[in-house]
């Protein structure tokens, strides 16, 4: 298929948007810091504003972990804590306009659980299910950790996956991460496209 047969992308029935961990303790300042975590914000709002006002469901995941996850240094895991559930670095980032039609679907909430992927969360695909969603857009942080593992269980759960590469932030551990993960997720079938690939 032409790229002039699939742009702009219209939105419609059966799309949803997937907005993945923008929490405190993940931008800048916060105890997970991810290097440009804020400066998606607007555009992440955006995206929220084209799916409210097309009626299309608005998903938000957060991470939301016990204080001893798994996944801390103190618990042998790679991370400083981040994302205790019901700490003020949990919450989610002050500038997000999350509507009250948002979904919340929490993840990484018991020591064990590691957390990347939102479908960890069972929730999540039974809402999806219930509306009869075929198409997913992922924006969010980080790109090399919980978008790609997120975006890597649509795509074998066979959703058709848009990735907002105007909104997502890496947390870079090694510097090239956040672009491998992208090249990841896109030979895996997600199409990378911006706000303005939008009708
Ligand atoms: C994340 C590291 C640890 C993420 C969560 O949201 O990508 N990264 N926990
Ligand atoms: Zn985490």
């Amino acid at each position: 298929m032409s790229q002039v047969d699939f742009f702009p992308i219209r939105l419609k029935q059966g799309d949803a948007l997937i907005v993945v961990d923008v929490q405190i303790d993940f931008l800048p300042g916060g105890a997970l810091a991810v290097a440009g975590g804020d400066k998606i914000i607007p555009i992440v709002n955006s995206y929220i504003e084209r799916f409210i006002r097309s009626h299309l469901p608005v998903f938000a995941t957060r991470d939301w972990h016990p204080s001893h996850h798994r996944s801390f240094i103190a618990q042998g895991g790679p991370w400083p804590v981040h994302c205790v559930a019901g700490s003020n670095g949990a919450e989610f980032a002050p500038g997000l306009f999350l509507s009250d039609a948002a979904v919340i679907v929490s993840k990484g909430d018991t020591a064990e659980a590691e957390g990347y992927s939102a479908f960890e969360n069972p929730e999540l695909k039974h809402r999806l299910d219930n509306a009869s969603i075929q198409r997913l857009f992922v924006c969010g942080i980080a790109t090399d950790y919980c978008v790609l593992q997120t975006v890597r269980d649509a795509l074998k759960l066979d959703y058709q996956v848009f990735l907002l590469h105007d909104a997502l932030a890496a947390a870079n551990v090694h510097p090239l991460d956040g672009l491998i993960a992208e090249r990841i997720m896109a030979d895996e079938g997600a199409l990378l496209i911006t706000l303005d690939d939008l009708s």
